[in-house]
């Protein structure tokens, strides 16, 4: 059921990459390139990337430049609850974060870079909307690089429930819970770290206390200021429009990427590229440490 790659079975650190990205986080043909970007910056880290998705039915961990053109509009997006019915009727997936965890689980990968997390929708109190990507790191034994969580979400209750579920919220050089498109105004974080070997040890010490998922949460480099209006507008056309569900997510980013004349896709497809690199160094940082 699950074909890993030869580069990824052997190498001493590796770095799991999703493909919901690729397929529904970016305009259609460019969601490709930001996938061979962050491979290339995981290599540049000096880790193996294993870009994770599901192909005919087949879990890939380890996907070719070839396959993941197949990662177009039309591929299912799996979270952890659509992986089974993704195998069974052979059909082709991009997974989620929290579907890219549940392979991680099942293979032991223990880092991933992505750009947000998903996390609690704005407005759940009229009606429930939290991503799986949540309780999928609070299982999985995997370090998650992101720029915190996606500010179309309630930030706060996000990392209320973080909280609640036992997820180390850490901070690379920074004390607040970077906004994916601000590096500040987030809420605090749970520990702050200075580098990547700190970021490894806390993992360690983690795993060694039975403890499972954490996040690292890393600032983007450029701050978008201008973005929560449009965010604003884009949650309330989604509502006009009936869009709900796993739609909401790519819906938004679509939106803002037209209405922002470009700004927030530059800005996504740097941050991902980012995370990835960070994500590597850790994940050296913690192969090193092991000897
Ligand atoms: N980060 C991005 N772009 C994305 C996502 C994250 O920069 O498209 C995706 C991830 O796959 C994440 C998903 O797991 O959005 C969360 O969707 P939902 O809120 O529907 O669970
Ligand atoms: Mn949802």
């Amino acid at each position: 059921m699950i074909r890993i790659s030869d580069e990824v079975r052997e190498a001493r650190a590796v770095v799991a990459l999703e493909t919901t990205l690729i397929a529904h986080g970016f305009p259609p043909g460019e969601g490709v390139a930001v996938g061979l970007e962050s491979e290339q910056r995981v290599r540049a880290g000096g880790a193996v990337p294993a870009t994770i998705g599901v192909l005919d039915g087949e879990i890939v961990v380890g996907l070719t430049a070839t396959e993941l053109e197949r990662f177009g509009a039309d591929a299912r997006k799996i979270g952890p609850r659509d992986l089974a019915a993704c195998v069974a009727q052979r059909a082709t997936g991009a997974t989620t974060v929290g579907g890219t965890l549940a392979v991680c689980r099942a293979v032991d990968i223990r880092f991933m870079g992505t750009g947000g997390l998903g996390g609690v929708h704005r407005g759940w109190v009229e009606h429930v909307d939290v991503s799986a990507d949540l309780p999928e790191v609070a299982r999985s034994r995997t370090l998650v690089v992101s720029a915190g969580v996606k500010s179309l979400l309630d930030v706060p209750a996000t990392a209320e429930l973080l909280e609640t579920l036992g997820v180390p919220v850490l901070g690379f050089r920074t004390d607040e819970l970077p906004l994916f498109y601000a590096a500040r105004g987030g809420p605090r974080v749970s520990a702050r770290v200075e580098s990547a070997q700190e970021a490894a040890a806390i993992a360690r010490a983690h795993w060694s206390l039975e403890g499972h998922g954490l996040l690292l949460g890393r600032p983007p480099d450029e701050s978008l200021d201008e973005v929560e209006p449009l965010i604003e507008e884009a949650l309330r056309s989604a509502a006009a429009e009936r869009v709900h569900g796993q739609q909401v997510t790519p819906f938004v980013l679509s939106f803002l990427h037209e209405r922002s004349g470009g700004q927030t896709l530059r800005a996504n497809r740097e941050l991902v590229a980012a995370n990835a690199r960070l994500a590597a160094e850790t994940a050296v940082a913690y192969a090193d440490a092991d000897g």
